[in-house]
């Protein structure tokens, strides 16, 4: 008997562009899975709103998401590509596992913590909860691996913890996820800060690559990143971050490791291997940029991929939301 397609799922916030970042730790992986597993990808955009958004912008931003996830490799013909608010079961399902996630779990998550501390006027209620909202995307689907940088760990293990928590209660509802976080490119540091992660919501700071952007500004950007007082490329990440960094998107980009990095720049400062990685991020950025602008002309095919991928999510979703409201206890309709 043919075995069952294992299913992937994973979603990101239109709550700015998509970085080299996002495309590194998450995208990148995405796509190349397509073949081999059931995918569900979707722009979060019940998850952007935690942070106050520009009405016109998050609405420009969400379909811009989904012409780079296509432009990223994306088939919509392989993969369920769709928009979070468009699926009425997420935040059903979020609400009531609301009420199976405890406040000190909430807590203890360092989003929440990071995101508190940066938008202190407008702490609210969605923010801490967030967590219970992602465990739902998660586990209306029953996917068996979910793609996402190192920064997504904890709220993957959280929903772990809720879904055991559920289960416990009511039997075998929920299947377990596990976190798919690639071994190279899971944590991206800012260019201008190598200490911190690289970020769409900071991209101000000269120090985040926006997946869109032209190749003089790549070019710049990695020209002026941050390095150390020596000349040699070596990887170090406690000594010398700004360098490893560079050095891991060097080896996300071209596949090589470091050992084959540090032989090709033996010799040679910064000046020569800083723009070298510039240059390869260019050319690995080049089509996606080219293909998303195309796409992103042509409104009613990105219509057709997101009524499409709602269509279909909404199916599997509601089988899993009828299953809870029953396990719970509430009256069918
Ligand atoms: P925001 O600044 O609005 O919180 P972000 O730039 O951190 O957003 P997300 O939308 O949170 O990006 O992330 C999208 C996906 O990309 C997630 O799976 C996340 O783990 C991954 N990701 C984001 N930034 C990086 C990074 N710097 N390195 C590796 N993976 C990343
Ligand atoms: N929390 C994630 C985005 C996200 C997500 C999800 C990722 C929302 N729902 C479900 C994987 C699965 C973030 O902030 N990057």
């Amino acid at each position: 008997m043919e075995e069952a397609k294992k299913t992937m799922l994973s979603g990101i916030k239109p709550s700015g562009d998509l970085t080299l970042g996002s495309y590194l730790g998450a995208i990148k992986n995405w796509a190349a899975r397509a073949e081999e597993y059931d995918c569900y990808y979707f722009m979060a955009d019940l998850h952007a709103i935690t942070v106050r958004q520009n009405p016109v912008d998050l609405r420009r931003r969400t379909l811009e998401q989904l012409a780079q996830y296509i432009a990223c490799g994306l088939d919509p013909e392989k993969n369920t590509l769709f928009i979070q608010s468009h699926v009425h079961q997420h935040a059903e399902l979020g609400w009531v596992l609301n009420c199976y996630a405890m406040f000190g779990e909430l807590s203890r998550m360092t989003q929440f913590k990071d995101k508190s501390a940066k938008n202190a006027d407008n702490i609210n209620g969605g923010l801490f909860t967030y967590p219970c909202l992602m465990a739902a995307d998660i586990l209306l689907y029953q996917p068996d691996y979910v793609p996402v940088g190192d920064d997504q760990r904890q709220h993957v293990e959280l929903c772990h913890a809720i879904a055991r928590r559920f289960n416990g209660v009511y039997g075998d509802v929920f299947k377990l996820p596990e976190p798919y976080i690639p071994k190279v490119g899971a944590r991206i540091m800012s260019l201008s800060d190598p200490t911190s992660k690289m970020s769409k919501s900071e991209e101000e700071n000269g120090g985040t690559v926006l997946l869109m952007d032209p190749p003089e500004t790549i070019a710049r950007l990695f020209k002026r990143a941050v390095t150390d007082s020596e000349t040699f490329v070596h990887y170090d990440p406690a000594r010398k971050p700004g360098v490893s960094n560079l050095m891991t998107i060097y080896s996300a980009v071209t596949g090589k490791s470091y050992d084959e990095i540090e032989a090709e720049f033996a010799g040679q400062g910064y000046g020569v291997f800083k723009p070298a990685v510039g240059e390869a991020v260019i050319e690995t950025l080049r089509p996606i940029r080219e293909e998303a602008s195309r796409l992103m002309k042509d409104k009613a095919y990105l219509e057709g991929v997101y009524r499409a991928g709602a269509e279909k999510a909404s199916h599997i979703a509601e089988k899993t939301l009828r299953k809870v409201y029953k396990k719970v206890g509430f009256v069918a309709r």
